[in-house]
């Protein structure tokens, strides 16, 4: 790599104090990372970032300079305000097609356990009856297999049924909210078909209305949230079992020398349980090379599912997965899907580290690939153990160097947990206590805190001052994904964080923690990786039912300060189609129409249409994340007034 001698120091780039040690390390040992790649990219095209590009056919790229001197369509016709809206769907589709394909996956895995093909088991048939019993079927006598395939077979409905509404949606949304869906018929009818058909309307000389797209891109939020997230987190939960709070740790340092170390990254659990299970069963073999063991740790979403459900560590999040390469010490570094930086086997060059892909369809030049299929999961899994363990004699002891770092986290927090800690105050009326103390003020609202880290901003930086000035205001957080990963890094996760909290939200953590045998809450509860996002809306739905009203009507929002990725963009789109507020820290690809950004930006008492006025929520866009906290909390002021209820003066 060739220096850069103006490149930023390593304290600029991250708030975490491990990755700047290892951002060192890299720059002298020559190794490239993101970091210094977001740097070598410098300011990024213009008509990129206003999302006024075009290259939908051979007649372009067609390009327009808003209200310039230039061209204001293009070859065909296409306004800025259609090719924006357009781009905004694109980005929406492809962020919901990778959920769309994990929550099939999992789908196809229920079904192959269920008939005996897969060597998983039902670890939560409570959850799988409740299911059964929402979606109508008979459950009653029945053998828990059988239930299992035919919640399966419902399931994969979401992707093939021809007519009606997506099964998940009409098995969890509420009917008033479904019934506005309907009225802009933005209602899904299976997965695929709507992938299609959104594909299909923004390829060249079809839908060309900007609003119309637009409400294409709610219709593919609406199928991500309910065909992908909510999918994905009910049979996940079916298969590995429903989260309940663990203790873990956290950073660089949970990376251990005398042990074998495996990295897990990626979004699908079927393959880091696995991992995990036969580290367990090959220890004595680990033994034999002079390891202590095999620590096995998490990074991204893969890291958010075995840490919710088995306690394992997270050493990282997005912007800085190269890292645990960097520190010499990473037997093997096994991917699935998502998120995956294809550099990893270029970093992994410099050191010992083996990078294992696995899933048919994502392979990376120099990375070994160990196919893996639910059916052969056993087998692939003791071959990835197998290899980390016969690569910890390649370790080069010059180049080991493992920051120190870690801290503690608790996390686990599904609605379920959620809902047992309250009962631990209430049994009879779990959601009380929390509703009660949302009436009263202590607390003003709750904010989920969501989406990724991004080398374009200091990492973890504008997830934590965000998270710590709402806490400061009395705000509930919970978190998920990478910026969860963010939180819990700086001590967010656990009791240690209750000094940042204001003294109303303090309290109720204190008296919900004694409850439960805790010295408080932690201040952000992790609820999980980023399809668990569904466990968000659960909890807002429980909330919303609570106080009779819909979730737009509630003081809750969501943000993500370092938002990267198109998931976590169609996420946010699918909260916005039930009235939340999302706050994005970088703008999404949408300046260049002024009608796209009123539409999405705009308050419905100042333009004519809005999506605040439409669905009852609306896209916030700031950079600065103390600004972003005091924009989320007076929407929050707003909807407590709505509400009637008592509003303090924010300063
Ligand atoms: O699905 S938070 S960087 S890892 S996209 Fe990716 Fe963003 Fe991390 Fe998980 Ni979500």
């Amino acid at each position: 790599m060739p220096v850069n001698r103006n490149a930023k120091r390593a304290e600029e780039l991250s708030l975490d104090s491990g990755v700047q040690e290892m951002l060192v390390k890299a720059r002298e040992e020559g190794v490239e990372t993101a970091f210094d790649r977001s740097e070598a990219m410098g300011a990024r095209c213009k008509f990129g970032l206003l999302g006024v590009c075009c290259k939908r056919c051979l007649e372009g790229p067609c390009r327009i300079v808003p209200g310039g001197k230039g061209p204001q369509a293009g070859v065909c016709g296409a306004t800025a305000d259609a090719i924006v809206a357009r781009n905004f769907l694109t980005m929406v589709t492809e962020g919901a097609a990778p959920h769309i394909e994990h929550a099939r996956e999992v789908a196809l895995t229920l079904l192959e356990t269920a008939e005996g093909k897969a060597p998983y088991k039902i670890s939560n048939p409570e959850k799988l009856l409740n299911i059964a019993a929402r979606l109508g079927l008979k459950v009653d006598g029945r053998e828990i297999n059988e239930v299992a395939r035919e919640v399966a077979l419902k399931a994969l409905e979401n992707f093939q049924q021809q007519f009606g509404v997506l099964p998940w949606l009409k098995m969890k949304a509420p009917p008033k909210t479904v019934a506005r869906w309907q009225s802009l018929n933005v209602l899904p009818v299976n997965a695929h078909l709507e992938i299609t058909n959104a594909v299909n309307r923004q390829a060249m000389g079809c839908d060309a209305d900007p609003v119309n797209l637009l409400l294409g891109a709610i219709r593919v939020a609406l199928t991500d949230g309910y065909a992908g997230l909510h999918l994905s987190t009910d049979l996940q939960d079916v298969l590995f079992g429903v989260p309940a709070v663990v203790k873990s740790e956290y950073r660089l340092g949970v990376i251990k020398e005398d042990m074998v170390n495996i990295s897990v990254h990626g979004h699908i659990p079927m393959l880091s349980e696995k991992i995990v299970e036969w580290a367990e069963k090959l220890e004595n073999e680990a033994r034999a090379v002079g390891a202590k063991g095999i620590n096995i740790f998490g990074v991204c979403c893969t890291g958010n599912e075995i840490l919710m459900r088995r306690g394992v560590p997270v050493a990282t999040n997005f912007s800085s997965q190269e890292m645990p390469i960097v520190t010499g010490a990473v037997e093997a570094m096994v991917v699935d899907v998502q998120c995956i930086m294809p550099s990893l086997p270029r970093v992994a060059k410099c050191y010992h580290t083996e990078i294992i892909t696995t899933l048919p369809n994502v392979k990376i030049p120099g990375a070994t690939h160990v196919e893996f299929t639910p059916e052969k999961a056993d087998e692939a899994a003791q071959t990835i153990v197998r290899k980390a363990i016969a690569n910890f004699s390649k370790r080069d002891p010059e180049k080991i160097k493992i920051p120190e770092d870690k801290v503690e986290a608790y996390a686990g927090f599904s609605t379920e947990q959620i809902l047992e800690a309250l009962k631990k105050v209430n049994p009879e009326d779990p959601l009380q206590p929390l509703a009660e103390n949302i009436k009263s003020g202590n607390i003003l609202g709750v904010v989920a805190l969501v989406g990724c880290t991004n080398p374009r901003i200091k990492q973890d930086w504008a997830n934590v001052e965000v998270a710590k000035e709402l806490l400061k205001h009395n705000v509930l957080m919970v978190a998920t994904g990478c910026s969860a990963h963010s939180l819990a890094k700086f001590s967010l996760m656990s009791p240690r964080g209750l000094e940042y909290c204001g003294e109303g939200l303090q309290q109720v953590l204190k008296v919900i923690g004694k409850a439960n045998g805790l010295e408080a809450l932690p201040p952000v509860l992790h609820m999980g990786s980023c399809v668990d996002n569904s466990r968000v809306d659960d909890l807002v739905m429980a909330l919303a039912n609570y106080f009779g009203v819909e979730a737009r009507d509630l003081p809750v929002a969501a943000s993500s300060p370092e938002i990267q990725n198109p998931k976590a963009l169609v996420i946010g789109t699918y909260f916005l189609a039930h009235g939340i507020d999302v706050h994005v820290g970088i703008q999404p690809p949408i300046a260049g129409s002024e009608l796209v950004s009123n539409i999405l930006l705009g308050d419905k008492d100042r333009h004519a249409l809005t999506m605040d006025g439409l669905f009852g929520g609306k896209l916030i866009y700031e950079e600065d994340p103390v600004k972003a906290a005091h924009l989320i909390l007076e929407r929050i002021i707003q909807k407590r007034k709505a509400l009637g209820l008592p509003c303090p003066d924010i300063t």
